[in-house]
């Protein structure tokens, strides 16, 4: 399918070669070990109420996973500079308010900038809450909306128009009518407007704007792209804390794959999301590292280079190295909402992995006097398990769903009104 571009359609061809690969997909192979302790710090000492670990595990483990994972991202620019645009009453069928809205990530409105499209809920009387989520197509992919702009694709490594056929390729992952109707709204941003997404793009994004004068890649311990689509999911929330439409106090961020990985770092900077969703982000993102289950460093360094920052290059096969695993990236969200979530067939991410980060890092909850999943036996198909953390794993294969959907927008009325 040509609405699978480049990048996706490597990530596919991995999961398949992977299953005759030389990948443990035998849970009885799976090492015994060891996970690091979320609440002692690198000194030993433990932490054992919500003030401390906060004050001083909280920022020892996001310093990890700065410098060792995803690369430090520069501080918010002192001025932003939005464009908003395309509003349009009653799109989608008269359901929805629609409007895009131009970030420009430099000083003039020359440069990088990434467009915003946001549905709301059509003459909505007060600011909704909102799911935001960045893509891997144009906004125009996300709903049949001939109001939206086709917006260029990338076809192996070269810019292109994207043809009319593929408005609303990507509805169906999604699911705007579902989020309206539930009362809330969607942003979207195609994540190549940041940078697209293949080895040697990063000239075409955001990046270079930020090098020192004679800099042309980033330090080891400096972004890479995953984090560099990560800062823009903040620069998107900047946005919204400024529309009054919006409920930016309650904002969820969505990501699915390696954009699930993109929305646990994003979340776990930057606090104003309310709610993270990582639907199956596998390695580097909810799957336990330690497990060597489906997809390992060693793969995602030797595919995605540039996705994680150069210091994350030495864990490759190394995984019992790491200061850290995926529970500790998993308990930065904490005490906010946290939804994890696992496909059957979707074994390269591995569905377990997944389930024993959000189960491990739950404890995080519990000094916060919050429930997160009480159980370290993984729920069967289609039961979610847990409160403030919760896990669901889906027939199926990696994909993001209506049934996906419907269980976030559950998730999502329960944590908003408590
Ligand atoms: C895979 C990659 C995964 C996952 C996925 C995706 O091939 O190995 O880590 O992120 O791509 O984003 O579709």
């Amino acid at each position: 399918m040509l609405k699978r571009i480049a990048p996706l359609l490597l990530a596919a061809c991995l999961r398949s070669t992977a299953q005759q690969a030389d990948v443990l997909y035998d849970e009885a192979k799976v090492p015994k070990f060891t996970l690091p302790d979320v609440f002692a710090l690198r000194s030993g000492e433990r932490m054992r109420d919500a003030k401390s670990w906060s004050s001083r595990r909280r920022p020892e483990i996001l310093a990890l996973y700065e410098t060792e994972v995803f690369g430090k991202s520069p501080a918010k620019p002192a001025k932003l500079n939005f464009e908003v645009k395309a509003v349009e009453k009653g799109a989608l069928g008269g359901k929805a308010d629609r409007k895009i809205v131009t970030v420009y990530f430099g000083s003039t409105r020359g440069g990088p900038k990434m467009d915003l499209l946001i549905y709301l809920p059509a003459g909505a009387q007060k600011a909704v809450p909102v799911f935001l989520g960045l893509s891997f197509s144009g906004i125009h992919t996300v709903a049949n909306d001939a109001g939206v702009p086709l917006a260029p694709r990338w076809v192996r490594g070269v810019q292109e128009p994207s043809p009319e056929s593929s408005r609303g390729s990507a509805a169906q992952q999604w699911q705007v009518e579902k989020i309206l109707a539930a009362g809330y709204g969607l942003a979207t941003v195609d994540y190549n407007d940041i940078e697209p997404d293949f080895v040697g793009a990063m000239k075409h994004g955001i990046r270079p704007l930020f090098f020192k004068p004679g800099q042309t890649e980033p330090a080891a311990d400096e972004w890479g792209a995953i984090a560099a689509w990560a800062w823009a999911a903040s620069r998107a929330m900047d946005y919204l804390e400024t529309d009054k439409e919006v409920d930016a106090q309650h904002v969820a961020l969505f990501g699915h794959s390696r954009l699930g990985k993109t929305a646990l770092w994003a979340g776990a900077q930057d606090t104003r999301f309310s709610i993270v969703i990582a639907n199956e982000s596998g390695e580097g993102g909810a799957a336990i590292s330690r497990r060597n289950f489906g997809e390992r460093t060693k793969d995602l360094n030797a595919h995605f280079p540039h996705w994680f920052d150069g210091n994350f290059k030495k864990y490759s096969a190394r995984e019992d190295e790491m200061p850290f695993d995926s529970h500790m990236l998993l308990s930065l969200i904490a005490p906010r909402g946290l939804y994890v979530a696992s496909a059957e067939d979707d074994r390269w991410s591995d569905p377990r992995g997944e389930f024993l980060g959000a189960a491990n890092a739950s404890p995080v909850w519990k000094l916060f006097s919050r429930k997160g999943i009480e159980t370290m036996e993984m729920p069967p198909l289609h039961q979610p398990v847990g409160e403030h953390v919760r896990y669901h794993i889906r027939a199926g294969k990696h994909d993001v769903t209506a049934y996906d959907w419907e269980q976030y927008l559950k998730f999502a009325a329960a944590e908003w009104r408590r």
